[in-house]
């Protein structure tokens, strides 16, 4: 008979950061989109809004020295991870105070100071990333995690396949983390992917495979300690599928409902992640309405100020134009 684990609830401050970080995220998304929809010109934004468990769940395991890589769909992740609102909106501005010193954008957000080691449009990229600093971590003997996010369209890439395999067979410390949000774009999962279930793939990896509830950051949260645990001791990699959801469109400028119901939206809507955490900790005792009400209010004024700090930040001087970026020889 195998014993059955106790879970242990999460710490006090644990479960503060966990609902700061999904709320961060959640209203710098929502402010984003409202500025891009009324014209701020920024390029495409693709929006976490939804995904927030997934992101923080994962990141709540994690310790700061440890390592994420990301996706075209990343401010989640970087949030989530402590990268600073002030310099992420402003890299959105293209100011010269941006993370990338505004020369990156949505797409390119990086703080290795926080262990955030890229934002990354190239579908797949991300997981190549895990493997570099995974590999270091494994060399140097740092015991740094890297959590690895990518979607499930990304899944059947052919750079995913060779990461995944590669870091099962050198027992890398990483945890894969893939985001089924049901849509890559406008194609739905069932169209792309013949299996239910993405972490069943990890069997043909060689590594352990979770399916978790990606709308639930408590069970984000104990899948993932228990995968960063087994990265620590060195062990390996595990593969954690998330079936989560996207709130808007794929990007700033898509209609989702040219491809899906008014319907499936709203159930996962009924399921959001956020109000579903309140209910959890606040329903146990847990965390109190009224102190989560001062985090709403504390991130909504931190988002005022990322904004009004972007707007009144100076665009990279024109001396400037080569500099910080990738200049090939002629
Ligand atoms: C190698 C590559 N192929 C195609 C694209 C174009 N593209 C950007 S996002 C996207 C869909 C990604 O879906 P998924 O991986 O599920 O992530 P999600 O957008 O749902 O978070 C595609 C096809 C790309 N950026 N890179």
């Amino acid at each position: 008979m195998v014993a059955t684990e106790v879970r242990p609830t999460p710490t006090r401050e644990r479960l503060l950061f966990m609902y700061d970080r999904m709320t961060l995220i959640r209203e710098f998304e929502e402010r984003l989109k409202r500025l891009v929809d009324t014209g701020l010109p920024i390029g495409a934004a693709h929006y976490y809004s939804g995904e927030e468990a997934v992101a923080v769940g994962t990141c709540a395991a994690l310790e700061p020295n440890d390592w994420i890589s990301s996706t075209h769909r990343g401010h989640g992740h970087c949030i989530a991870k402590g990268v600073d609102v002030r310099p992420m909106m402003a890299e959105l501005y293209g100011k010269v105070t941006g993370t990338n010193r505004g020369k990156g954008g949505s797409m390119h957000i990086t703080d290795i100071s926080v262990g955030m080691i890229g934002v990354n449009p190239i579908l797949g990229m991300g997981t190549t990333h895990a493997i570099g600093s995974g590999l270091s971590a494994k060399v140097l003997k740092n015991g740094r995690v890297t959590a690895s996010f990518y979607g499930e369209g990304a899944s059947s890439i052919g750079a995913v396949h060779e990461s995944l395999n590669l870091a099962a067979i050198w027992k890398l410390p990483i945890v894969f983390v893939c985001e089924n949000n049901r849509y890559a774009q406008s194609t739905p999962v069932e169209y792309a992917i013949a299996i239910e279930n993405i972490a069943d793939r990890a069997q043909g990896y060689g590594m352990p495979g979770v399916v978790v509830d990606g709308q639930d950051c408590l069970a984000v949260y104990e899948v993932a300690r228990v995968a960063v645990q087994r990265a620590r001791r060195g062990e390996g990699p595990t593969l954690i599928e998330c079936k989560t959801y996207r709130y808007h469109g794929h990007a700033s400028s898509d209609d989702p409902r040219r491809y899906r119901t008014a319907e499936e939206e709203q159930y996962y809507r009924d399921r959001d992640c956020i109000k579903r955490f309140r209910e959890q900790v606040t329903g146990r005792g847990l965390l109190s309405a009224a102190e989560l009400d001062q985090i709403d209010a504390r991130n909504s004024a931190l988002i005022d100020e990322a904004i009004k700090f972007a707007e009144e930040s100076p665009l990279p001087d024109l001396a400037e134009l080569t500099t910080d970026v990738y200049v090939p020889e002629r």
